[in-house]
């Protein structure tokens, strides 16, 4: 009997120490917009601190897929390369560090990256959501 106690306890031990030294930052991200509409992708703040980041993406829309890729930026103005004819970005001129992909309406999704200090983009890079507003800056200090 006590040495089931002391498990228990070494078991409770173990992760308290080990939540505590992640302290991951999770972002809350909320995408909306129908077809046809504006679209929207907002953050629950536009400034973290470096280290691991979950990224909680939750798709609002009624009855739209969304995505959500996350991109890390060159500088904080760099311009974002477009391929015209098909509404979308140039994903491969960007670094893509990963995204949420094919995410239902009302569906949620999770991302982790372990960020470095910079800027970075994210969006929703399915055809015309990001020309109807899919995009949010995200700045990460050290
Ligand atoms: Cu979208």
């Amino acid at each position: 009997m006590k040495r089931i106690i002391c498990y228990g306890l070494a078991v409770f031990a173990a992760v308290s120490i080990a939540s505590t030294s992640w302290a991951a930052t999770t972002v809350k991200v909320v995408e909306g917009g129908e077809g046809g509409g504006p679209m929207t992708l907002t953050l629950d703040q536009s400034t973290i601190k470096a280290g691991e980041t979950v990224f909680a993406v939750h798709n609002d829309a009624m009855t739209e897929e969304h995505e959500m890729v996350l991109v890390k930026l060159k500088t904080s103005d760099q311009k974002i390369p477009l391929v015209k004819s098909k509404h979308r970005v140039d994903e491969k001129q960007l670094k893509s560090l990963g995204e949420v992909s094919d995410l239902k309406p009302g569906a949620d999704g999770q991302l982790k990256a372990k960020l470095s200090a910079g800027s970075y983009l994210l969006l929703c890079n399915i055809k015309g959501h990001f020309e109807s507003g899919m995009q949010a800056k995200l700045t990460v200090t050290e």
